[in-house]
Order: structure tokens, then C-alpha cells, then sequence
């Protein structure tokens, strides 16, 4: 057979997993428009993709994945190192010849009347100091076809492993979808992902949470970089000045509308302006400058459907309207798509995520309401395709970061904003984020967790040694982002949200760069700064009576009960947590008591 490659080493573990997998034939992805299309039609006919109204939406495709495969299945995925301690408390672990064995077992003539298809791919410009590779193996066309958009697949990685030997082997099969023979393995000391038994996005577009967040934060750590689960976005002031800011929250809590915010009419008129690099994953060195730049590492979204619409993210809605996988949405009889909280009310009637007739007010068994479209269902779109795609996306040096923002899901406790006291602060500030479980996870939506920089499900090692790392990286920068928090979720005593998030968010990320380039005055609290009432731009903004002050409030007997949960939290890392983030403990402790 010839190869497209002269790659001895991806030949050979090509032809190794076609042994195991027993595909009846071996396709390599070119990522030409041609292969696309015949990808796509096969897809078609094999009932993967369900073409959708080409005038109304040309380009785009429905897909339903199983019933029981909508999330992510964290029970079901595994760091396999060698040590479990390298694993670390926060990931469930697996010991790597265990792991191989069970995975083999399940891939054994998986591919069998199947076709296997050889992605190439980068994450990040192909070519860039930033970038890495993968090669992914699947037999599914949707995965190809989400995998095209996601990443730079295709001819030019090809010839980019002609010169760089190494990529991250990812070997996938949907096998027959059974949830009893689902495994995410990760094996960071052999460089390599074992996805089985799923066709749902986070756990199959292998360059995404896998390779871009689990292997890549393991490789960020032995290679002094960060990956991390973060939004980019520019924030252009009235004099024209670019601010980057990085800001990381856990699944489904904004990271995509905030990206593309669209600048309330005040800050708009001021001439605010907003550009996008990424939504969701950040990889970011520090250059010779001694300050950190960015890259966002993927090519497309992969976003939450319901809730989308022309109030909550405008410049989303107008890039679904092209070149987008739907999945798990409503199917219309025009061909196009529904789900809650889109820009149109319910259509009389429909085809739900579940393949089934829907009508509004249609019940389950038990007599509770049918969702048209599942809470988890997504888009898969090009951020080319975005109207605030940023003009740097494909520059090979990234963006400057000037602040980076942690921020969770609280109905209490956290304030609007606050910035940390130091890189230090920032880290103990960033290592002790929580938030409320949605729907991007399987498990009880609305229960807190702990989830440091909003990487507990995709850090790749022990997370105590992940924290070493960012106090580390802080030593190594000259000029160090700011670290912020913001909580957009705050409530009233009714659970009415104080703020109204979305563009208003803006005004927040305002005092933000005001603080990172102008070193505006603030208060100081016990814990962190807060701004001044002066320094918030809320014109033509109307807060509920009294809503200012609490979204400001810090309850000192509050946050003496939040401590505690941290000290739960940091007792599970045991004598690896590095000992500075205790005494940013203490020192908060101490804080809070004076
Ligand atoms: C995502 C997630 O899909 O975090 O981005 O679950
Ligand atoms: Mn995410």
C-alpha cells in the first residue's frame, strides 16, 4: 500500500491499530473540500448526518447521538500513569497495562464493516512554537466531519510530520455505543488517547478536552507552559488599545457568550469593541517580552445550544447559520432547528433529539415535560464563520494576556469582581474556585464542586503539582497578568441574579484592563480589591434597589464557612499541596478575623 506519508513511525502504529480494529478499509483525511463532501454524503446515507434546509441553513447537518451518551462521562474517563499518585486525587486512575488490556479487549474488530479514517491534525497554526500534534483514528464520519471544523486537519499536518516525528496517537471507536464498554483512557507518558464505546463530542473529538486539556496540561508542566480550560477575547478601548484577557469557568457558565460579548450601547458609543480567539481552551507561554501570550488551539465551537439566541449571543446566532453540526437539537419540518431558549418561540410541531414526535406540552411517562432539544445539545461551527473572530487567530506568536479571570457559578458569597493581591493570591484564589454542576456534566445539576481554575475534569496529573506549576510560571514572568474573580451568578434573597451578565459583563472587563493599564485606585478587603463605586461604568445600566451593594457584599461569616470547605478541599492533596497556598490560607483566615 502507498502512504501519503513517509512517516515510519505513524505507518506503523496506523497499521498496528488497523490489526486490532479490523477496519474493512483505511481512509487518510486530506481536508480537501472534495473528501469533505464525499465524507458528508456517506455520512448521509449511513443516517450519521441529517442534512438540514441548505437555503435557509447551506452547510449544515443534524446529528442524534445515543440516548445514553449526551455528556461526558467522567466516571468513565482515566489519567494511566504509572504511579497513581501522578494521577493525583482529582482524576480517577487506572494502571496503564490494566487500561491497554480491558480497552483492547473493547476495540477487538470494532472497525469491522467499517471504514477507519486517519485524521492529522493540529492544535494551534500548523507549525507554530505553540502548536501540537495529533493523528486521530475513528470510525466515525461524525467525528471527521466535527473534527474538520475543530481543528486544522489534513494534507498540510501531513507534511508538518514530515519534519516534526512526534503527535499524540488517538485511537477511537464508537464499538457499539454500550455504556458498559465506555473508556476515555489518557496515557501522558506514552503520549497517547484510547476513546471507546461514545460519539459525544467531549469525549470523541480527541483534540479538544483530551489532547488540548488532559495531555497537553501534562506536557505544559514538563514544558513550562500553561493549557488551560480558558476563553481569549480582545478587548478594544476607545483609543484603540487591544487588552487580552484569559478567563477560565467551568463548563456551561458563559465562557461562549462572554467571548463574543456584544458592548452594551454606552460602552459601544465610548467605542468599545470586541474580537475573539477562543472560547474555551488557552495555551500560553511567556515569550522573551517576560509577559504571556496566547493561543487558542482550536478552529471551531463546540457550543451549548439552548439558550442561544439574539439577546444572550447575537454574534453566535449569525455564526450557526452556516457550515454547523447541530447535535442532540429539535429538527423542524422546514428542515431547520429549535431548542429552548432560541430567538423563535416552540414550533407547533417537530422531531425532538430523541428521534421522536414533539408538540409543546408534550409529557414522559411519569408526566414530566419532554425537552425538545436536550440541555447539553450543541453546535459545532468555525470561529472563521464568527462576526468578532479575532484578526490574530492564525498568527503563530498569539496574543498578550494582560489579566486572567477565574470565575464560577455562586448564588453566594463571591462578589461581581474582585482582583487577587498578588500572582501568588491569584493562584490560591484560582486553586479554590467553585461552582454548581450543569448540564455539560453527567451528575446533579446545581450541587457545588470545587473546581480549581475550572480544570478539575481536565487536568492531567496530580492537581497539587499542577498548582507547584502556576506558582512557578508566576517566578518566570516579568510581567505577569493580573488575576482576577468575577461571579456573575449572584442572587437575591428570592434567586433572582442581582447582575444581568451577558454584554453588561463588559463593564465589568472594563475596570479589569483599567486596573491591568491605567492602575486605578480600589478597595481593599479581606479578600482581594474591589472597585470603586466611581470606577464601574453603569450608565444607562438599572440595578435593582440595593442590588449594587450586594453584589459587593462580603459576608465575613460566610466566607469563614467557604474556608472551611477549602480546607476540606486542599487536606485531599495531603503534604503535596504546596505549603504557600496554606499560608494564603491562613493569611485569609487572618483577614477575615481581624
Ligand atoms: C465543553 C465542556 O464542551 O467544558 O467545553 O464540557
Ligand atoms: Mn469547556
Amino acid at each position: 500500500m502507498k502512504y501519503p506519508t513517509s512517516n515510519k513511525k505513524l505507518v506503523n502504529w496506523v497499521n498496528k491499530m488497523a490489526r486490532l480494529c479490523q477496519p474493512d478499509d483505511i481512509v487518510w483525511i486530506d481536508g480537501s473540500a472534495e473528501q469533505k463532501r464525499k465524507i458528508e454524503e456517506e455520512a448521509i446515507t449511513s443516517g450519521e448526518l441529517i442534512p438540514l434546509n441548505q437555503k435557509k441553513l447551506p452547510g449544515c447537518f443534524l446529528h442524534r447521538t445515543a440516548v445514553n451518551d449526551v455528556a461526558r462521562t467522567e466516571h468513565l474517563t482515566f489519567i494511566c500513569t504509572k504511579k497513581k499518585k501522578d494521577a493525583g486525587p482529582n482524576n480517577n486512575w487506572m494502571q496503564p497495562r490494566i487500561a491497554y488490556a480491558k480497552a483492547r479487549e473493547i476495540f477487538k474488530g470494532s472497525m469491522r464493516g467499517r471504514t477507519m479514517y486517519v485524521i492529522p491534525f493540529s492544535m494551534g497554526p500548523v507549525g507554530s512554537d505553540f502548536s501540537k500534534i495529533g493523528v486521530e483514528l475513528t470510525d466515525s464520519r461524525y467525528v471527521v466531519a466535527n473534527m474538520m471544523i475543530m481543528t486544522r486537519a489534513g494534507e498540510s499536518v501531513l507534511r508538518q510530520l514530515e519534519i516534526e516525528d512526534d503527535f499524540t496517537r488517538c485511537l477511537h471507536s464508537k464499538a457499539d455505543l454500550d455504556i458498559n464498554k465506555r473508556l476515555i483512557l489518557h496515557f501522558p507518558e506514552d503520549n497517547t488517547i484510547w476513546s471507546v464505546g461514545s460519539g459525544y463530542g467531549g469525549n470523541v473529538l480527541l483534540g479538544k478536552k483530551c489532547l488540548s486539556l488532559r495531555i497537553a496540561s501534562f506536557l505544559a508542566k514538563k514544558e513550562h507552559w500553561f493549557a488551560e480550560h480558558m476563553l481569549i477575547m480582545g478587548i478594544e478601548d476607545p483609543s484603540g488599545r487591544i487588552g487580552y484577557i484569559a478567563a477560565a469557568f467551568p463548563s456551561a457558565c458563559g465562557k461562549t457568550n462572554l467571548a463574543m460579548l456584544v458592548p452594551p450601547e454606552g460602552l459601544k458609543k465610548k467605542g468599545y469593541r470586541i474580537w475573539t480567539v477562543g472560547d474555551d481552551i488557552a495555551w500560553m507561554r511567556v515569550d522573551s517580552d517576560g509577559a504571556l501570550w496566547a493561543i487558542n488551539p482550536e478552529a471551531g465551537f463546540f457550543g451549548v445550544a439552548p439558550g442561544t439566541n439574539s439577546k444572550t449571543n447575537p454574534n453566535m446566532v449569525t455564526t450557526i447559520k452556516k457550515d454547523t453540526i447541530y447535535t442532540n437539537v429539535l429538527l423542524k419540518p422546514d428542515g431547520t432547528v429549535w431548542w429552548e431558549g432560541a430567538d423563535e418561540t416552540a414550533p407547533e410541531y417537530g422531531i425532538d433529539w430523541q428521534g421522536r414526535s414533539w408538540r409543546p406540552g408534550t409529557v414522559d411517562e411519569h408526566g414530566e415535560p419532554v425537552k425538545a432539544a436536550h440541555p447539553n445539545s450543541r453546535f459545532t461551527a468555525p470561529i472563521a464563520n464568527c462576526p468578532t473572530a479575532s484578526f490574530r487567530l492564525e498568527q503563530h506568536h498569539g496574543v498578550p494576556i494582560s489579566a486572567i479571570i477565574f470565575g464560577g457559578k455562586r448564588a453566594h458569597l463571591a462578589p461581581l469582581v474582585y482582583e487577587s493581591f498578588n500572582w501568588q493570591h491569584g493562584v490560591f484564589v484560582g486553586s479554590t474556585m467553585a461552582s454548581e454542576l450543569t448540564a455539560a456534566q453527567v451528575g446533579k445539576i446545581g450541587q457545588v464542586r470545587r473546581d480549581p481554575m475550572a480544570m478539575i475534569p481536565f487536568c492531567g496529573y496530580n492537581m497539587a503539582v499542577y498548582f507547584r506549576h502556576w506558582l512557578d510560571m508566576g517566578k518566570g514572568m516579568r510581567k505577569a497578568p493580573r488575576i482576577f474573580h468575577v461571579n456573575w451568578f449572584k442572587t437575591d434573597d428570592k434567586g433572582r441574579f442581582l447582575w444581568p451578565g451577558f454584554g453588561e459583563n463588559l463593564r465589568v472587563l472594563e475596570w479589569v484592563l483599567q486596573r491591568c493599564f491605567n492602575n486605578i485606585d480600589s478597595i481593599k478587603t479581606p479578600i482581594g480589591y474591589i472597585p470603586r463605586p466611581q470606577d464601574l461604568d453603569l450608565t444607562g445600566l438599572k440595578l435593582s434597589a440595593g442590588a449594587f451593594e450586594k453584589l459587593f457584599e462580603i459576608d465575613k461569616k460566610s466566607w469563614l464557612g467557604e474556608a472551611k470547605e477549602i480546607k476540606k478541599f486542599y487536606r485531599k492533596f495531603k503534604k503535596g499541596l504546596p505549603p504557600e497556598l496554606w499560608q494564603e490560607f491562613d493569611a485569609l483566615l487572618g483577614r477575615l478575623k481581624s
